[in-house]
């Protein structure tokens, strides 16, 4: 595969011109909290396997993209020890018995350096593979993802992760703004509500692609082979 070469991939709303050398692969939220049963997205009342069911395709796909050297980045939602970037109407909104920064089941909750706040270890980044801590929804906001990007020639964007009508469509739709394309894969991305996880995924692809393209890994892992 040259990584140079553009490659057709059938996608909705119409076919997206995929070159992988000007494409990153953005693993988005993949954390213990919102995955792992105990977690405390499960302490919710939250049906974590329909995050759970993204591990093994978005596990096959790292696999296939590491193999040809391509570029990959990981997210984590989460806060300084102390909060001071945490709104207050973001830890107030929910009223929840447990709030960000309170002990949870994985310790303080969405606190970065908590066991919670980790990527899971079936996708644990390789230590060449950056790391975006962001204390938003969007990837975009407050963090270096986009300088990051701009100094590595990247032009488009493959979005995987959690949760789709949440972090994954934020970022794609701050993604759309700053002039990149986006390809979302629905079987790589999740949320713990399947209406809204269908419903994510069609604002995306609506009116001709308003903020990007929507396709499945299988036809990713065709060009990777
Ligand atoms: C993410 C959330 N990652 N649902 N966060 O989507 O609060």
């Amino acid at each position: 595969m040259d990584p140079t070469h553009s490659f057709t991939i059938d996608a909705e709303p119409y076919p997206f011109e995929f070159v992988p050398a000007k494409c990153i692969l953005l693993i988005v939220d993949m954390q213990r909290d919102f995955l792992e049963p105990g977690g405390f997205g499960e302490t919710l009342g939250n049906d974590v396997s329909q995050l759970r069911r993204t591990i093994a395709p978005n596990q096959k796909l790292l696999a296939a993209w590491r193999a040809h050297g391509l570029q990959v980045m990981h997210t984590r939602e989460g806060h300084r020890a102390d909060l001071m970037d945490l709104p207050p109407a973001k830890r107030m909104r929910g009223r929840g018995t447990r709030l960000i920064g309170d002990l949870g089941p994985m310790g303080r909750i969405l606190i970065r350096g908590e066991a919670g706040h980790e990527i899971i270890p079936q996708l644990s980044p390789l230590p060449a593979e950056p790391v975006i801590d962001k204390p938003g929804k969007g990837a975009f906001w407050a963090t270096d993802l986009h300088a990051i990007l701009q100094n590595r020639g990247i032009r488009q964007i493959i979005v995987t992760g959690v949760t789709t009508e949440v972090c994954v469509n934020t970022t794609v739709r701050e993604a759309n703004d700053r002039g990149y394309d986006c390809l979302v894969l629905s079987d790589c991305t999740g949320s713990y509500f399947p209406e809204l996880h269908t419903a994510g995924l069609a604002m995306i692809k609506a009116q001709g692609g308003i903020f990007g393209w929507v396709s499945h890994s299988d036809k990713i892992l065709a060009v990777l082979g």
